[in-house]
């Protein structure tokens, strides 16, 4: 009888834990993170990161990976939505394009979270919620920078993110507000060399060619550092010292950048964290708990580093990333 009631009990008791990881299972959440590739070291960390503070909270994250083209984030969103995630995280390469796609989350009411880059739309409703960094700023930053550095004199060639990309034209927009008011701070080149460094390197050799081996150059500014390391390796290449014959401003704050300024091939930089995840998380577990969308823009911070602090920023952030 005792040893009767004694089993009851426990078989309750293993049912009541049975009961609590069912509940708990079917309270974990799955993200599906449709992600751009892997262009940068930024995004590369990014990437990483997103892992992190996926296992951190508990969440089920699913990331796929476009390769950089839009038709490929198009159907991730679509397989997304066919497998019921929680929410969708979403990248966009380009900034124009999104709105039927977008349309097909919300009729699923599956929230849509932007990661890093904006789109252009005329119904905000279509996302929930948008975490990226302020990039006009980062590119008044850079501007207000290189400005300052050259007393207001300098042929600058500029080295443009993915076209359609809303950071790369942010970005631009940023750096010439920057520099505005100096008639003789010039931006004597741009093209783009698509956020890669082979790109970068590319792009820069086709510059220093066209403006006498880089003689006419006094700086190179580029969306990103990966570009603005290509560009070091062909300035180098055309036997001219970067940093010192050629500056350089560019974007990101990855480990890279930091060991070319600690060793003064590379002037500045501006950091954005490659954590947009985490925010987005929160903001995602906050809305299903309670309901309270998130504002419709959650900035990250921007900051510029210049070689000062390069090697202990080099050393803090190499097995971060
Ligand atoms: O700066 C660049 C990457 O969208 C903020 O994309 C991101 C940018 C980042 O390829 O390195």
């Amino acid at each position: 009888m005792h040893l009767k009631k004694l089993m009851t009990t426990a078989a309750l008791a293993a049912l009541a834990i049975g009961a609590a990881a069912a509940a708990q299972a079917a309270d974990k959440l799955t993200v599906g993170f449709v992600q751009i590739g892997a262009e940068s070291g930024w995004r590369a960390a990014e990437t990483k990161v997103s892992k992190q503070e996926a296992d951190k909270r508990g969440i089920d994250l699913k990331i796929s990976d476009a390769q950089q083209k839009q038709e490929n984030e198009i159907k991730a969103i679509r397989s997304f939505i066919a497998q019921g995630v929680d929410a969708i995280f979403l990248a966009p390469v380009v900034a124009t394009g999104w709105d039927p796609v977008l349309k097909e989350a919300k009729d699923a009411k599956i929230p849509v979270f932007l990661l890093d880059r904006n789109i252009e739309t005329q119904d905000k409703s279509l996302y929930l919620t948008a975490v990226t960094s302020d990039a006009v700023l980062e590119g008044r930053t850079a501007g207000q920078w290189l400005a300052k550095q050259t007393n207001g004199k300098c042929n600058i060639v500029e080295l443009q993110g993915t076209v359609g990309a809303s950071v790369a034209l942010d970005r631009q927009k940023g750096f010439v507000e920057g520099i505005a008011g100096h008639p003789d701070l010039k931006i004597i080149r741009t093209q783009s060399g698509d956020f890669t460094r082979a790109g970068g390197k590319q792009v820069m050799e086709s510059f220093l060619k066209a403006e006498n081996g880089g003689k006419n150059i006094c700086a190179v500014y580029a969306h990103n550092d990966d570009m603005e390391i290509g560009a070091i390796q062909a300035i180098k290449e055309a036997g001219l010292k970067p940093g010192k014959d050629i500056l350089t401003i560019s974007i990101d704050g990855v480990p890279d950048i930091f060991k070319a300024m600690s060793e003064g091939e590379a002037n500045a930089s501006v950091e954005l964290t490659p954590n947009m995840a985490g925010p987005a998380f929160d903001a995602l577990i906050a809305y299903k708990k309670s309901g309270t969308a998130p504002p419709k823009w959650v900035q990250t911070e921007t900051k510029l580093y210049l070689p000062d602090t390069a090697t202990a920023e080099y050393t803090r952030r190499k097995d971060l990333y």
